[in-house]
């Protein structure tokens, strides 16, 4: 016995096998640097693989690994089945913060996790499940992962408490197209279609910039948004393309504003 205790040991503590990884959307818990799975109700910080403990929520959010979604929008779920177990799996959310009994309550998806470590893609160990965010809007919610370890392939997963479960949560936020985060930018944008027209008016910098984007038309909104339609919502249409693409406004306005100074040049 004595050569085998060693030898538990070593399968036990090598970190680098994780249970389940999963892949999008991106995790609140990096893999990179070996297992975290065993912490209900989010794989690390503290709490029990059994959910037995007093820790049933995990209040450590990151700030920066977040997942925007629109309301009610159906997104794709994936993941690795890195250590096969016969069980479920299951997708649930939390409309605020990381609480098990808030995941009890909404669970979006519950799968048959046969034994076998393959997965339901047709590619080794990968799944995916398609799963319907619901409508309302949310900062800080999240979307949970499980995989159960109760060899009962059949029944869903009322709670995992009791019972040997490795998990896995994504921090996201559901927010209406437009209600971004309505940075700075938004609202210049919308103060604004009309300005834009009105325009001209040639002085100001970015105000104007963007005043015209939309003045003038659809054109330039497809530019940043990339996205066609909003061109008509008219606000939100603005407010999409400062609130998703960020980023793409600024080649936007920089062309604009090189063209308002080469007028002035001229
Ligand atoms: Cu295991």
């Amino acid at each position: 016995m004595r050569s085998i205790t060693p030898a538990l040991l070593l399968l036990c503590a090598l970190p680098a096998a994780a249970h389940i990884q999963l892949d999008a959307p991106l995790v609140r818990y990096s893999n990179a640097n070996g297992e975290v799975n065993k912490h209900c109700p989010c794989g690390g910080g503290g709490g029990t693989s059994s959910c037995s403990g007093a820790v049933l929520s995990d209040p450590n959010r990151s700030a920066t690994r977040v997942t925007t979604y629109a309301p009610g929008e159906t997104i794709t779920v994936q993941w690795r089945e890195t250590i096969d177990h016969t069980g479920r799996y299951r997708i649930a959310f939390d409309n605020d913060g990381a609480d098990l009994a808030d995941f009890n309550a909404h669970i979006l998806a519950d799968i048959a996790d046969p034994s076998g470590g393959a997965g339901n893609t047709g590619s080794g160990n990968a799944w995916s499940a398609q799963v319907t965010l619901p409508t309302t809007p949310c900062s800080g919610c999240t979307l949970q992962l499980l995989q159960v370890m109760n060899n009962n392939t059949t029944s869903p997963v009322a709670s995992p408490v009791g019972t040997s479960t490795y998990f896995q949560c994504a921090d996201i936020v559901i927010a209406a197209p437009g209600e971004g985060e309505g940075e700075g930018e938004g609202e210049p944008g919308e103060g604004e279609g009309e300005p834009g027209e009105g325009e001209g008016e040639p002085g100001e910098g970015e105000g104007e910039g963007e005043g015209e984007g939309e003045g003038e038309g659809e054109g330039e909104d497809h530019g940043h948004d990339g996205e066609g339609e909003p061109a008509e919502g008219e606000g939100e249409t603005v407010d999409d393309g400062c609130a998703q693409g960020g980023m793409a406004w600024s080649p936007a306005a920089l062309v604009l504003l090189l063209a308002l100074r080469r007028r002035r040049a001229a």
